[in-house]
């Protein structure tokens, strides 16, 4: 059997999954999300081409958009869920040849034969028939060089990163279309065999750029929609009363099951990326957002299963469900697992009344940890901190986040953010911090020393800050007194870096391996151009940065 599977940290040795994916994807449902992308490529082709002759259409867009980000590691394990979506591509790539023509036809051009294989491929009849065809789409032949195939892969899983963001956006009403035209160029650039190396590089670096823009309109949707977050505490115990568990990304989905569950009785809790929602005033006004439960994904199904309530998934990270809490799980957008229930839409009735069966919590008041420090809030205490840098009562600034994971080298992150002077302040963002947000780090004439800017996209704002602290001193990012200490997971991991990238932030350390499917020359030129390198031992490390 092949190796199916290396788009993400947990890639079976380093290497890549091959039975059966490490995350818990069957190989069915793997060559169906190849299947899926080989035809997002088709669309795309033709997509691209009626953009270059101003024409779009936001249905096209948004499959592209949902169909990228289903292919992320732990969205979407439901087989005969794919292949629905792969049957509506069809039509959706008809759509877009039709729009090509049409657009060529008003300009009174003909139109451009497209001859690559996924702007043609006939979907097999039966779900084996479309799994074989993913197995034989899986990896493409079109390039032999392991360099470029290895660049053309960080395109894609930024592509795929990118998607979920953007994704978020469009749920919150947000678009952008040069961002939109970037995802068609870019899967069709992958079908083109013209194209070579820095091609492919110069696309990764403009999807950082893209994905930058993205992050910013997610931020500004969540901003004019929920206002900026505000330093708020978090409670970690539980308050009497029926439960509900979110967890994933989305805040928009949050909000609704807030409307729908006031005065029931039933709290709501947030998991895992949720946490920050509690920072929003749009959010935290209302009083049944009761605390947080648990830790980063990886620990859910050990979690779930002493949460007395209803659990649902709004994004990744879901995880096999333990027959212990299946039947009180539900999945929402574009997450779903066989045999769980999944929500269309926007009535939380089925999760409502699932919980208002369950016994709930009693109360039992916990430990509270502060959230809410994105940009607008760290900026407002500007003046503070650049005070605070200058009397040398601040020496220096880690961003330690990133996504979490099983993997036990992960403790580096929590042993590092432990060993970090008292006379040094702490960025977290994304489901990382979770190794280390419950300990109490103290402060520094009222400044927090570890401050939560909030989920992975919310890197944006942590890019802000970075940005706003090197207006105030006058130099570059590079040169402040900033070291990046970023795990990675996933594929929205593998943008944020292309992001960091395309800012020129260099001497990121990363962890806790790196990525499989970055080939040796690959890491040399990332080595070269930036400085980014393996995390190593916490002390040695440490020393490093701070003697930077
Ligand atoms: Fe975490 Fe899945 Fe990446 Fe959003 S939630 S950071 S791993």
């Amino acid at each position: 059997m092949g190796m199916f599977g290396n788009q993400c940290e947990q890639a079976a040795n380093g290497v890549g999954c091959s039975i059966s994916g490490v995350c818990g994807k069957k190989p069915d449902v793997a060559a169906l999300q190849d299947l899926l992308l080989y035809e997002l490529k088709g669309i795309s082709l033709y997509a691209a081409k009626a953009r270059e002759l101003g024409a779009k259409d936001a249905g096209i867009d948004r499959f592209v958009v949902e169909g990228l980000f289903t292919t992320v590691t732990n969205v979407d394990f439901d087989a005969s869920h794919i292949e629905k979506i792969i049957r509506k591509g069809i039509e959706v790539r008809g759509q877009a040849k039709a729009l090509y023509e049409k657009a060529c036809s008003a300009k009174g051009a003909a139109p451009a034969a497209v001859n690559a294989p996924q702007a043609t491929f006939t979907p097999a009849g039966d779900l084996a028939g479309l799994v074989r065809q993913g197995e034989e789409h899986g990896l493409s032949t079109l390039h032999v060089n392991d360099d470029i195939r290895s660049v053309i892969e960080i395109l894609t899983f930024g592509l795929k990163g990118m998607a979920a963001y953007m994704d978020h956006a469009l749920i919150l009403g947000r678009s952008d279309d040069e961002v939109l035209a970037f995802f068609h160029k870019a899967l069709a650039a992958t079908t083109d065999a013209s194209l070579g190396l820095m091609d492919f590089v110069g696309l990764s670096m403009e999807c950082g750029k893209q994905n930058l823009r993205t992050m910013e309109i997610l931020n500004q949707g969540h901003v004019e929609t929920y206002g900026h977050p505000v330093p708020t505490p978090v409670q970690l115990g539980t308050r009497a009363g029926k439960a509900i568990l979110v967890s994933g990304h989305d805040l928009k989905m949050l909000e609704e099951l807030l409307k729908q569950t006031e005065g029931k009785g039933i709290n709501i809790y947030t998991h895992g990326e949720m946490i920050p929602a509690h920072a929003y005033p749009g959010l935290k006004k209302y009083t049944h957002l009761a605390g947080n439960f648990g830790g980063a994904w990886q620990d859910q199904a050990k979690e779930f299963v002493n949460f007395p309530g209803s659990i649902i998934f709004n994004t990744n990270c879901i995880q096999r469900p333990a027959d212990s809490y299946k039947d009180r799980l539900f999945t929402w957008g574009l997450v779903q697992w066989p045999d769980v229930t999944h929500i269309e839409g926007w009535d939380f009735s089925a999760v409502i009344s699932k919980a208002l069966d369950l016994p709930g919590f009693p109360e039992n008041p916990g430990q509270e940890i502060l959230v809410g420090f994105g940009h607008n809030a760290v900026l407002g205490v500007a003046d503070k901190v650049i005070d605070a840098v200058k009397a040398g009562a601040i020496k220096h600034f880690f961003l330690i986040g990133g996504c979490d994971g099983a993997k036990p080298g992960r403790n580096y992150y929590t042993e590092f953010a432990e060993k970090v002077p008292k006379d040094c302040v702490i960025l977290t963002l994304a489901c990382g911090k979770y190794r280390f947000n419950k300990l109490d780090f103290g402060d520094i004439g009222g400044i927090p020393r570890l401050l939560d800017v909030g989920q992975c996209n919310d890197a944006y704002s942590a890019i802000q800050i970075a940005v706003a602290l090197a207006g105030a001193f006058n130099c570059g990012v590079n040169d402040l007194p900033l070291s990046f200490i970023l795990s990675w997971y996933e594929q929205k991991a593998v943008v944020i870096l292309l992001t960091l990238f395309h800012l020129g932030i260099k001497n990121i350390k990363l962890g806790p391996s790196l990525p499989a499917f970055i080939t040796p020359n690959v890491l040399n030129f990332l080595v070269e151009n930036f400085n980014v390198g393996p995390i190593g031992n916490v002390d040695d490390d440490l020393k490093a940065a701070l003697a930077a």
